[in-house]
């Protein structure tokens, strides 16, 4: 019998980035009441594009571990929710101050300030709702909500931010304090991600260890080639503006060690990342393509 071809890694994110993106569409329908606006913020931005990378790293690591993309669903649509939380927030005046956002008017400037604060609140609040309603073991769920706690909070993704703008106040250039910058702002979630898939298919804890050991390389992998990215792609690829961490000489791996030195150690985290799986077989195959093509991506 032929061997069935293994699927190129744009059309897995494609694929199960459109499974995810129907859950969330349903999730988030607009009701008839007074705040259809905020829904129509947050639906703006969730269903706006996106690589899905997350949701499709929730799905792919509880394919891993041989479970059930239904009963991973639910978690992949709270992390989805987390992260465009984040951006929204990240893109306000106050932090990031960006106009540009998946190839469109970021949400602040779709709809007004005030307006984003709240569709970014209300996504954060509905992604642990997401978790407590339509995940059906009370534990798993219990676990699940714990895990995107930790990642998304004060230790995790806030509190990256945090550090990330005191860097730029003090202007402190340290190789330790930019690992702690990218693996709470942005390896945290990515980790969280993959962790989530095991945990949504009780995989037990030897295989979850892997996957979290696999996230974290991955996620510092992520953000390294986002740092490259940010000083040699264009806008028009990203759908964000590019060129920013060096207009404001941001601390990032490129700021610090150049463009040629960081390429080389997101691909050393990305093999990492792929060492991380030995204990999976041809089932983390997607993981590992995924693992690879963070770093070589355009987008
Ligand atoms: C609470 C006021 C307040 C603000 C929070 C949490 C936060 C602000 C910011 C988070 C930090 C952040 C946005 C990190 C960036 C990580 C990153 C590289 C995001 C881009 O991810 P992609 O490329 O985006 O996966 P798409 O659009 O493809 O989903």
């Amino acid at each position: 019998m032929a061997k069935t071809r293994p699927q190129s890694v744009p059309r897995v994110l494609r694929d199960r980035g459109e499974r995810v993106e129907a859950a969330l569409a349903s999730l988030l329908s607009v009701p008839d009441e007074p705040s259809r606006d905020l829904y129509e913020a947050m639906r703006y931005m969730v269903l706006g594009g996106g690589k899905r990378l997350r949701p499709v790293l929730v799905l792919l690591a509880a394919e891993a571990c041989s479970g059930s993309d239904e009963a991973a669903i639910p978690a992949a649509c709270a992390v989805e929710m987390v992260h465009t939380y984040s951006l929204i927030h990240d893109d306000l005046p106050a932090m990031d101050d960006d106009a540009l956002r998946r190839g469109r008017p970021s949400c602040h400037k779709r709809f007004d300030e005030a307006t984003a604060i709240l569709a970014g609140d209300a996504l954060l609040t509905e992604a642990f709702g997401v978790l407590a309603r339509e995940v059906g073991d009370g534990e798993t769920a219990r676990r699940l909500a714990a895990e995107l706690a930790h990642a998304a909070g004060a230790v995790g993704m806030v509190g990256g931010q945090m550090a990330d703008l005191e860097a730029e106040r003090t202007g402190r250039r340290d190789p330790d304090l930019l690992q702690v910058i990218h693996r709470r702002k942005t390896a945290a979630l990515l980790t969280a991600s993959v962790v989530m898939g095991a945990v949504a298919a009780a995989a037990g804890e030897h295989l979850e260890r892997s996957l979290r050991a696999c996230g974290e390389h991955l996620g510092l992998a992520f953000q390294i080639a986002d740092d490259v990215l940010d000083a040699s792609a264009t806008t028009e690829a990203l759908g964000k503006t590019v060129g920013k961490d060096a207009a404001a000489d941001k601390l990032t791996f490129v700021t610090l060690y150049g463009v040629e030195a960081a390429r080389r150690r997101a691909r050393d985290e990305a093999d990492r990342a792929v060492d991380a799986l030995s204990p999976f077989g041809h089932e983390a195959d997607p993981l590992r393509d995924l693992a690879r093509f963070v770093v070589e991506r355009t987008f």
